[in-house]
């Protein structure tokens, strides 16, 4: 018992500290890099390479199966054994040929990780909260949205997400991000639109029965646009809230 509350412990304290670990900062004067370029040609490397090393490997395995075939109907196999060093050799040129592209491939998948975890400074910061089957929004102004994020074109943008009942994840297809939304942790993801346009976003992680049609989209404005937007939003939150401040300060 003890033992069990002293690891749900260090699981929390792991828990809370995990983010703040992960997370890493871009200065804002550094170039911002798309890490949906950087996957895009990453998985454009991945097609090519298995594409080139299977045909090698499909034309020589051809080969043999050609060169060593049975000639007359009746024919035994008589091919001469292979020496140790031509056998040794058969085996580790192709496992060194294979092995290398896949770990020259993985170092560029955790090098485009870390571009995925590094968050750029100069960012709008927006806190999702997600539940059976919304994706509740919430911007620095206190603008709530539902199911539809609005977004300037050429600014980073983070998302701090947490749920409010059981595990989601939070697709953008369009940006090559996903990332599980979950009860009692902050988890994030950064994406960077640049051009105006609109993005499917979807749960990808089976929540309940209504999972399938927990759909929304962000929407990319041309900044003046978002700027406009944001502020007529932000200035009806401020006047919905503007009575309660005057009641609170009228002497009791
Ligand atoms: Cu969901």
């Amino acid at each position: 018992m003890l033992d069990d509350k002293r690891t749900v412990g260090a699981l929390l304290a792991l828990a809370a500290a995990g983010p703040a670990l992960a997370e890493k900062t871009i200065p804002t004067a550094a170039r911002i890099i798309d890490p949906a370029a950087g996957w895009d040609h990453l998985w454009r490397d991945v097609l090519i390479d298995i594409t080139v090393i299977g045909i090698i490997f499909a034309l020589i395995t051809a080969y043999l199966i050609w060169k060593y075939r049975r000639r007359p109907d009746n024919q035994q196999g008589s091919a001469p054994r292979l020496s140790a060093a031509a056998a040794i050799g058969w085996v580790v040129i192709p496992s060194f040929v294979f092995m290398a592209d896949d770990f020259y491939l993985a170092a560029n998948g955790w090098q485009l990780w870390n571009t995925f975890r590094e968050v750029p400074a100069d960012r709008l910061e927006v806190q999702l909260e997600s539940g059976m089957y919304s994706w509740d929004y919430t911007y620095p102004n206190g603008v709530q949205t539902q199911n539809e994020l609005k977004v300037p074109a050429g600014k980073p943008v983070l998302l701090r997400m947490t749920s409010r009942d059981t595990i989601h994840n939070h697709y953008i297809p369009d940006f090559r991000v996903k990332e599980d939304s979950m009860p009692g942790r902050i988890t994030y993801l950064w994406f960077y639109p640049q051009k105006p346009g609109t993005h499917v976003v979807t749960c990808t992680e089976y929540c309940g029965v209504m999972h399938s049609y927990m759909a929304g989209q962000v929407v990319v404005l041309p900044p003046a646009e978002y700027q406009a937007w944001y502020e007529a939003e932000g200035a009806k939150v401020k006047k919905a809230a503007a009575p309660a401040a005057t009641l609170s300060k009228t002497p009791a």
